[in-house]
């Protein structure tokens, strides 16, 4: 048994349709329910918390998921029952051992959906982006979770007192600020030592007028910096013709989808009244008097160390057009365009069950409906109830996910992990459930809205999470497909996905093409790069469009070859030529020194493994010139050689997305290991000794359960914030060793 601390017991995970939402004490497992019995939280349970939940970041900011984790093996776990291969060698059947304890361990985390829940933490602005909403509508967080949150909060103060923009971050003002008034709002007071540190950490870097765009946003919702503050967001953008190259439909999604909210709040200069604890905040967080501010002089004032893009001229410009425009603008365009906004998030709302797309503009969208409907209204209390599924707990507290999970995309991967060699035929029940929640996750149909908002055709792709959160993205969409074919092909279950569904995932990979031969993640590239000059964030890099990325295009490479396979005759030439253009886009990204670099994932390793998978795969169907493939192939290995550490593993740190190069850490990672020498094993490389290594390395962290311990954070969004992949310390060991065993062993 798994040790289980008291007050992790009052917390119950429930889940729904792959929903995921954690209840205090409920009194029945109905998502729905949740917030029923949130009452009653006695002081006892309180202290109870703040024992259970200590946590010590100093050793390792990223938890293990350790409340979910414990609570599900010690209800699931079952010892392996089935036969195992037996082999002649002690060694060897170490691996095998090895294999088999990692698989049977994350089966027992598995749940009756099919899908593993996880923590998505990591990044550290969202829960006071959400907080602030809460506070902005006075829907008011139940006690236990405002416990719990405060927890996670100073549990992930760094060591000089401020906090980062994610856990492993050096402190910066946007993360400091943000978290100083989020505890401010959930009661805590201004003299309580760890504020007083967290003060003199904003007093000595130049004071919260510093914080970045992002940051001062949500500080002039708080009535806590002025409006004039900040540069305008000219809504009336959304009113230009959609030719124009600037016009914001053609914006990243997220960009997008994040502008439009702030740009509501922004014309609506929506900030709650002056009360005493605003009054106070604005002595607490600014150096000079906060009446004597000079805002508009504020604007592009940025901390040092929260710069990391730097404002173009152009950008410069452009905002001192808006922001002069802003003063004399027409009401009667205003009024348009803000109605044009309102439409647009209903259309989101309905389009994605509330949810929305992600965690900022969840928060934003919230306030806007707020604005709009009251608080009494269906659509804001809709908004409300999602607010839950963003929200995770683990043993250090409550924390905002970066998305209401990653369902799918976890369940891809460890399925596709397991079905790399017939081991797969001894876990017959994981693969049946996972297929039933693959199956379930298939967007069959999109909202009448879909078109009149920019949407991407849907219909038949995958999205990341849940098919209730429905966006699609190219590459999810095709571990959607790749990870059915490979459950149909087992033998295992009975197909239930249809030919006529599957042509139809083929088409939405197929039209997420871009026209310089890759994929990106939700839609097409709609501008040219230079639109990334007028990139406002100062904290994050290349959002503005949607950028083919290598991950994106090798995954829907791979599953196009499989197309190919499985429906001869269906579209080929079409399919064909995808292949052709995604592969020179592909070996066109490598860098000299024979590694990619990722956009997702932390980091060279993650992006190589791709690569050499597709490129690998294609040599093997001579779909393209060998030779020219060959030396792609022979430069990575030379590249994944090169980085191998003394112990036979490879460790990268998040530092090697935010500065572009190749960062190594000081021990090894198992996810990089795993990825490294799955590169390794796809490609065939022909050293084994430096394979034997690496597997070596992976069967010496594994823990007795068959679990492993969580390390280094490993993902990543627009270079700069950090994300929680809690699957991937399982998924990917368990992968490298299945594919060892695959090749090697039998
Ligand atoms: C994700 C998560 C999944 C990820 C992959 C599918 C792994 C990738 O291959 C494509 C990009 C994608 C879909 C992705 C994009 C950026 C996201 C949505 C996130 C990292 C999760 C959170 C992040 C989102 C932008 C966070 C909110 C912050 C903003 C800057 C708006």
């Amino acid at each position: 048994m798994l040790e289980v601390k008291p007050s992790w017991e009052s917390w119950q995970l429930l889940i729904k349709k792959g929903r995921q939402v954690w209840a205090f004490k409920p009194d029945s497992d109905d998502t729905e329910k949740h917030l029923d019995n949130v009452s009653s939280l006695t002081e006892a349970d309180i202290q109870q918390f703040s024992k259970d939940f200590s946590f010590d970041s100093r050793n390792n900011p990223n938890s293990g998921d350790n409340v979910f984790r414990h609570q599900y093996y010690n209800q699931n776990y079952k010892e392996f029952s089935g036969s195992r291969p037996v082999l002649q060698d002690a060694e060897q059947q170490k691996i095998v051992d090895a294999l088999i304890n990692g698989i049977n361990y994350f089966s027992s985390l598995q749940n009756e959906e099919g899908f593993w829940s996880g923590d998505y933490g990591g990044p550290l602005f969202l829960l006071p982006g959400l907080l602030i909403a809460s506070y902005i509508t006075k829907e008011a967080f139940p006690k236990p979770h405002q416990e719990l949150m405060k927890i996670y909060l100073f549990n992930h103060q760094n060591q000089d007192g401020g906090w980062g923009m994610h856990i492993e971050d050096d402190s910066t003002m946007f993360g400091t600020v943000m978290q100083y008034v989020s505890l401010r709002i959930l009661g805590l007071n201004k003299d309580d030592g760890r504020l007083v540190q967290a003060r003199r950490w904003i007093m000595d870097h130049g004071g919260a007028t510093g914080i970045p765009s992002w940051g001062k946003f949500y500080l002039a919702t708080m009535n806590l910096y002025h409006w004039d503050g900040f540069n305008s967001l000219f809504p009336e953008m959304w009113l230009f013709p959609k030719w124009l190259p600037v016009h914001p439909w053609r914006y990243w999604c997220h960009s997008r989808m994040v502008y439009l909210p702030m740009a509501y709040c922004y014309a609506h200069r929506i900030q709650v009244p002056e009360n005493e604890l605003i009054l106070s905040l604005r002595q607490e967080i600014f150096i000079d008097e906060y009446t004597e501010i000079n805002w508009p002089k504020q604007r592009n004032e940025v901390c040092e160390k929260d710069s990391y893009t730097i404002q173009s001229p152009v950008l410069k410009w452009m905002n001192i057009f808006t922001n002069t425009y802003e003063k004399f603008h027409s009401k009667w365009l205003r009024k348009k365009a803000l109605a044009y906004l309102l439409d647009y998030i209903h259309a989101e709302d309905l389009q994605t069950k509330y949810i929305n797309i992600g965690p900022v503009s969840q928060a934003i969208n919230s306030i806007c409906i707020w604005h709009a409907h009251g608080k009494d209204s269906d659509q804001f209390q809709n908004h409300v109830n999602r607010w839950y599924d963003y929200l995770w707990v683990a043993e250090d507290g409550m924390k905002m996910c970066g998305y209401n999970g990653s369902q799918l995309w976890d369940v891809a991967f460890t399925t596709r992990a397991i079905l790399e060699s017939d081991i797969a035929q001894l876990f017959k029940p994981t693969i049946e459930k996972s297929y039933r929640f693959v199956e379930k996750m298939q967007i069959l149909k999109q909202h009448s809205t879909h078109e009149q908002f920019f949407r991407h055709p849907s219909t038949g792709g995958w999205p990341f999470s849940t098919v209730d959160h429905s966006w699609p993205i190219a590459d999810c969409s095709a571990e959607g497909m790749s990870t059915t074919l490979s459950i149909h092909h087992s033998g295992i279950v009975k197909p239930v996905v249809t030919e006529e569904r599957l042509k139809k995932a083929i088409d939405v990979i197929l039209g997420f093409q871009n026209k310089d031969g890759g994929w990106a993640t939700y839609e097409l590239t709609r501008a040219p790069k230079w639109l990334e000059k007028l990139n406002p964030s100062e904290i994050f890099a290349d959002i503005m469009i949607d950028y083919s990325w290598t991950e994106c295009s090798s995954t829907c490479v791979q599953t196009l070859m499989e197309a190919l396979d499985e429906y001869p005759g269906y579209k080929t030439e079409k399919i064909h030529s995808a292949i052709i253009q995604g592969l020179k886009f592909i070996i066109n990204k490598q860098k000299e020194d024979g590694s990619w670099y990722a956009g997702w994932g932390v980091c060279f390793t993650y992006a190589t493994w791709f690569a050499i998978e597709t490129l690998a795969r294609a040599r093997k169907k001579g779909l393209y010139d060998a030779d020219i493939i060959g030396q792609s192939i022979t430069k990575a290995n030379g590249f994944l050689i090169s980085k191998q550490k003394l112990d036979g593993g490879w460790g990268e740190t998040y530092k090697s997305c935010a500065d572009l190069v190749y960062t190594e850490a000081k021990e090894s990672q198992v996810i990089n290991t795993a990825w490294a020498l799955l590169s390794l094993m796809a490609a065939d490389f022909k050293n084994k000794q430096i394979i034997d290594q690496g597997i070596h390395l992976l069967l010496e962290r594994q823990t007795e359960l068959g679990d492993w311990l969580q390390e280094g954070i490993s993902g990543v969004f627009n270079y700069n914030c950090m994300i929680t992949y809690s699957a991937y310390r399982n998924t990917f060991p368990i992968w490298a060793l299945n594919r060892y065993y695959k090749l090697f062993l039998c």
